[in-house]
């Protein structure tokens, strides 16, 4: 049988985390920093190491059979796959934040206002879903000092502990989405037995943590 492929972060917030959860798997594989791909000797099983912006569209081509992704980038990225499994880890909330010293009061208050974001479309439909028409500033980082450049009224964000709002002068303002990482896998994979005796792997491990 041909290997499966699963599609991790290459490096950042999930990419230790994902390593550690396959290793208490039982895979034994090398985790060279360097390399982009690398076979797992006792499983068939390789793993793709990707930016996780990428990791959706991989799955949902079947480039990948398999990713570890935050639920966020999923969304945003609107792709077809299938989710298999909530992780526990790289939990956070996706926020709108206004300036302490703003004077917006409720979501409605957002109406006719500039809102900086990296997720535009997860941005869009939450304004849709509450009927405010606002502005949507789409950048692609240090979206946290966009107000303070007097570029737009609002941001939405990523936020986990708070701490970069509160020493950018911010706080939160509504909450669009929870988060955490989740396998995902193209449609169908699931029924694949591989697929089955690795899920079965991550749910001992997942319950040993509880
Ligand atoms: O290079 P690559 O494209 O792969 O990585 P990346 O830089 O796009 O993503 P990375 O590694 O920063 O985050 C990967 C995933 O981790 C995200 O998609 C989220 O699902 C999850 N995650 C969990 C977070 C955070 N917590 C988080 N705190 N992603 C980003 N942040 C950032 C946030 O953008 C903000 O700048 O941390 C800051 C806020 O943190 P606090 O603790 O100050 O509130
Ligand atoms: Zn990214």
């Amino acid at each position: 049988m041909s290997s499966l492929k699963i599609a991790i972060q290459k490096s950042g917030r999930l990419n230790e985390k994902s390593v550690e959860l396959l290793k208490n798997c039982g895979l034994t594989f090398e985790n060279y920093k360097s390399s982009l791909i690398s076979s797992v000797s006792n499983f068939p099983l390789e793993i793709l190491f990707l930016r996780d912006d990428d990791i959706p569209e991989y799955v949902q081509d079947g480039i990948a059979d398999l990713g570890i992704v935050g639920e966020n980038v999923i969304s945003e990225t609107g792709v077809n796959v299938h989710f298999l499994q909530r992780l526990g880890f790289g939990k956070c909330t996706l926020k709108i934040a206004i300036p302490n010293e703003s004077e917006l009061v409720q979501i409605n208050d957002l109406e006719g206002r500039a809102i900086a974001t990296s997720y535009p479309n997860i941005l869009k439909k939450y304004l849709s879903d509450n009927q405010i028409n606002a502005t949507i500033r789409t950048i692609s980082g240090s979206v946290e000092i966009s107000p303070g450049l007097g570029l737009s009224d609002a941001i939405c964000d990523i936020v986990s502990t708070g701490g970069t709002l509160k020493s950018n002068g911010l706080k939160p303002f509504a909450d669009v989405m929870s988060s955490e990482a989740i396998l995902i896998g193209k449609n169908g994979i699931e029924e694949e037995e591989a697929v089955k005796e690795l899920m079965q792997r991550i749910q001992s491990v997942l319950k040993a943590k509880e």
